[in-house]
């Protein structure tokens, strides 16, 4: 077991961080409830984590969320999102906006005559839209704009934007209304992206406003003048900037000690080539945001977000119940080598998983014109009987040109599992303890 960096060989840590990162609705809600319910019920003696049971190898554990005192930082409302799963139907959580904590007491029994450890362990729900400002930081106005224009010149959603950006003479005045302006349409453009699936969109605070009225530094937009509008556009970017800053410096942040990636590589499938290629770059940029080291060399104490300290970093594929178990394994394989392709941190350690935090179906065998295949079983919302579905293929690596000739297939909008005894017996997963058991490898 490696000791952990600033604590003496031999004494274990007391507190344990771990970042849970990821776009919308990549499934950090999901993760972190069933995080929460599978480790109460393995607390209570139940099995449904077995890959960390075999690591705690015979080890007592006791598990309780942890009293919130007077902390900062929002707490996971792990009891409210637990309800939703429990209700009957199962519903999906309501989606959180905000960084919040998950906190837990772990008890780990040790033979006498030491005392048992206690650890704390904190999961923090850190969007991945923030996570994708942290390469603005090592960025002028000037090379920030003239990149995002260039990489908008070939989508045709972005018609109006670009020509209100044309219309403007390079040294137009300082003009707040047009700067206002600007920035609506700008706004607007990466939400309908978004909508579209594009990833690799920024500022990723105009897609996810922190909580509160709207500052006015928050009106900019790419611009690539010279004059007095630009130097308006230029001030507010670096407002924007120090803002940012001003968020990492939250003590929360500097002690992360691992970090979990989450991305929903199925869908981005299912969606297609450019959504594909753009939800890997946005991997990328987020593994090198957790690295500590963006494009240009930012400097490490940028990344202090999850700098100094990070020993692990787990790139997750989610809602990996969408394919049978034969799936899973190139699933996890696409996860780690589009991490490794996008320069992903090497000193670490860096694993790669498929997980469903919240199970949604059965694998089952369907016989496809004379052939066996391996698909899952759920059942779609609303409807009163389990389906069989199918998705399709999935590639270990970037596909090429022949996996986008034939449509990744859709992916239903499933109905959770019930959770057995109400939750308090967990909430059925797919390798959510090997994740788990990675990620809290130093403390067990
Ligand atoms: N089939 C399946 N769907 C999931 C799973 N986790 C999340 N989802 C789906 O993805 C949606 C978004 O998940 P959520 O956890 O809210 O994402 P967040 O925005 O990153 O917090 C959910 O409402 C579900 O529809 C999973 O393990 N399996
Ligand atoms: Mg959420």
């Amino acid at each position: 077991m490696g000791s952990w960096l600033g604590t003496v060989r031999g004494v274990l840590p007391r507190r344990v961080t771990i970042g849970v990162t990821g776009l919308a609705r990549s499934g950090k809600t999901a993760l972190l409830t069933s995080i929460a319910a599978n480790l109460l019920a393995a607390g209570a003696g139940l099995p449904t984590l077995p890959a960390l049971t075999v690591r705690l190898g015979g080890r007592p554990l006791g598990v309780r969320l942890a009293a919130a005192g007077a902390e900062g930082m929002p707490r996971f409302p792990a009891e409210d999102t637990l309800a939703a799963l429990v209700r009957d139907p199962p519903a999906w959580p309501e989606r959180t906006r905000n960084v919040s904590l998950l906190a837990l007491d772990l008890t780990i029994g040790t033979p006498a005559p030491l005392p048992d450890r206690r650890v704390r362990v904190e999961f923090l729900d850190y969007p991945g839209e923030w996570l994708l400002d942290l390469p603005l930081l090592g960025q002028s106005f000037a090379g920030w704009s003239a990149q995002v224009l260039r990489r908008l010149e070939k989508l045709p959603q972005a018609h109006d934007f670009l020509g209100f950006v044309a219309a403007l003479p390079a040294g137009a005045g300082r003009d707040e209304a047009l700067a206002r302006a600007g920035h609506r349409l700008y706004a607007a453009l990466l939400v309908a992206l978004r909508a579209e699936g594009r990833a690799l969109l920024q500022p990723g605070r105009f897609l996810l406003a922190p909580e509160g009225a709207v500052p006015p530094w928050m009106e900019f937009f790419p611009f690539p003048g010279s004059g007095p509008l630009a130097g308006l556009l230029r001030q507010r970017f670096a407002a924007y900037c120090a803002a940012v800053r001003k968020d990492l410096r939250d003590p929360a942040f500097g002690r992360v000690d691992a970090v979990a990636v989450l991305a929903d590589l199925l869908g981005a499938l299912h969606r297609g080539e450019a959504a594909f290629a753009d939800a890997a770059a946005a991997l990328g940029e987020a593994g090198r945001a957790v690295r500590g080291r963006g494009p240009g060399g930012m400097p490490a104490w940028l990344a202090g977000l999850f700098g100094l300290g990070l020993r692990r970093v787990a790139f997750v594929a989610t809602k990996a119940d969408h394919v049978a178990a034969r799936q899973r394994g190139n699933l996890a394989a696409l996860a780690g080598s589009l991490a490794v392709e996008r320069g992903a941190p090497a000193a670490a350690h860096r694993a790669s998983f498929a997980v469903a935090a919240v199970r949604c179906t059965e694998d089952v065998v369907w016989t496809l014109e004379g052939h066996p295949v391996s698909a899952v079983r759920g059942r779609r919302r609303g409807d009163d009987r389990p389906g069989r579905s199918w998705p399709g293929e999935v590639p270990a690596r970037t596909p090429g040109a022949e996996f986008w000739a034939h449509p990744f297939l859709d992916l239903p909008d499933f109905e959770p599992l019930r959770p057995p005894l109400g939750g308090r017996g967990g909430v059925p997963h797919v390798a959510l303890d090997a994740l788990l058991a990675f990620l809290l490898e130093d403390v067990l």
